[in-house]
């Protein structure tokens, strides 16, 4: 299958700058660019989506520059809904080293990474109103979606310029690199025209551009956030297990779409696991097979086997099987307490808040509702100490069916 067929059939194609770009998608090899901004140390599923496409176009032959927005991310490239907070040039700086970090590891090294800070900090003021300024129109930049939406709340100097600062990018790594395309989400439209239009303008030669739809849930909300909060790459900030929870619970009628989008499993496996999904939803395999590929391509295979490990040891409710590092991992979010001396289980459970009193306490035990480690304990006279805790450190309680708690030795 030719490249676009492919990205069409994966449901990669939002805008494209004109149906040329079809023919060169397919048939030459291009130098292309995908920027992001370093607002956070970490990127997050979001970006992984469309970095997953610019690895597609690579494999594919196209050669991959990846940029990273030192001088953008100083200023910050409008939201739809309000200005944003001004980060210091530390904290910039501080992202900026996770960000390219991480893109070099999915790019497996081979990436070449530039920062338009090399380019931009060096522009004085007057250079860039001549040099770009002068050909964009006002009237031009206030047409833009984003800009146009911010006019009623308030737009600073600063974000309304951000585009003229990205339609400079592409127009350097233009005439540097001899990059004629530019790959980013929906969102980016206003700005891959804008350097497109630069181009067209300085030089009279044509770039090129095409956006990716935003990934949505069935609430139509991003793709990628649990509770409000992103789904980080770096997995001290969302771990594998984290991960796995949430792609393995992927609404069912998009996770095929999802597979398309950030899996590299061909056209025939996905539709095999669309058949599955179909038949026998009750299997998950579309699921499972959506965190397996994500996690070991992100994390790595061990990485992808441990989250594997953790969450059937929590489904069956296995907990021995788990070493203390797992534990830590599994039972992150749930109430915990800290414990060093020896108790009766019966104070145990009064004092870490899972039996209100004696009595309640007594009634959890008698009727089977108190496991230890995975093992139900039905005597009342059980003296918690040590021994019981797995890697001298942690005991995992649960009450009822699904009520875990975990206790921490100091
Ligand atoms: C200078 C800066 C450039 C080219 C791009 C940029 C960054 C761009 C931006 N991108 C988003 C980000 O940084 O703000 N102005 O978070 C983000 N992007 C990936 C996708 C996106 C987009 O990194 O394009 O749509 C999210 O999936 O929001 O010369």
């Amino acid at each position: 299958m030719k490249l676009y067929e492919d990205l069409v059939w994966r449901g990669l194609i939002k805008d494209i700058s004109s149906d040329e770009l079809i023919d060169k998608l397919n048939n030459e090899k291009l130098t292309f660019y995908w920027g992001t901004d370093p607002t956070a140390d970490s990127l997050h599923l979001g970006h992984y989506s469309s970095l997953v496409t610019a690895k597609r176009l690579a494999n594919y032959g196209h050669h991959p520059i990846l940029l990273v927005g030192g001088a953008t991310g100083l200023i910050g490239d409008p939201r739809p809904t309000s200005e944003r907070d001004i980060i210091s040039k530390e904290e910039v700086s501080k992202n900026l080293e996770g960000i390219t970090k991480q893109v070099n590891k999915i790019f497996e090294g081979k990436a070449e990474i530039v920062n338009n800070y090399d380019w931009t900090n060096s522009l004085s003021i007057l250079d860039f109103l001549r040099d770009v300024g002068k050909y964009i129109n006002v009237n031009y930049m206030l047409d833009k979606d984003i800009i146009r939406r911010r006019l009623d709340t308030g737009i600073t100097f600063a974000e309304f310029a951000y585009t003229l600062i990205q339609g400079n990018d592409f127009l350097h790594l233009f005439v540097e690199k001899n990059c004629t395309l530019q790959v980013e989400g929906s969102d980016q439209w206003g700005n891959i025209t804008t350097g497109i239009d630069l181009i067209r303008k300085k030089l009279d030669k044509t770039a090129y551009g095409f956006t990716m739809p935003l990934i949505l849930d069935k609430d139509g909300k991003k793709f990628g956030k649990s509770e409000g909060n992103a789904l980080w790459l770096d997995k001290d900030k969302t771990s594998s297990y984290e991960l796995y929870q949430y792609l393995i619970n992927a609404d069912d009628e998009l996770v095929i779409h999802y597979l398309k989008v950030f899996t590299f499993l061909t056209r025939e496996e996905i539709e095999e696991l669309e058949k599955s999904n179909n038949l026998h939803p009750e299997l998950r395999e579309a699921h499972k097979a959506l965190a397996r590929e994500i996690i070991t391509d992100l994390h790595g295979k061990d990485e992808y086997v441990k989250a594997l490990k953790i969450s059937e040891a929590l489904f069956s409710g296995k907990i021995n099987e788990l070493s203390s590092n797992e534990i830590e991992i599994g039972f992150k979010d749930v109430p915990n307490f800290v414990i060093s001396n020896d108790k009766s289980l019966i104070d145990l459970l009064i004092e870490a808040n899972i039996a209100s009193s004696k009595r309640e306490a007594r009634e959890f035990i008698n009727g089977n509702a108190i496991s230890i480690n995975g093992e139900i304990v039905n005597d009342e006279n059980t003296v918690i100490n040590k021994s019981f805790a797995i890697d001298n450190k942690y005991i995992v309680i649960r009450r009822g069916k699904k009520k875990y708690y975990l206790i921490k030795y100091m």
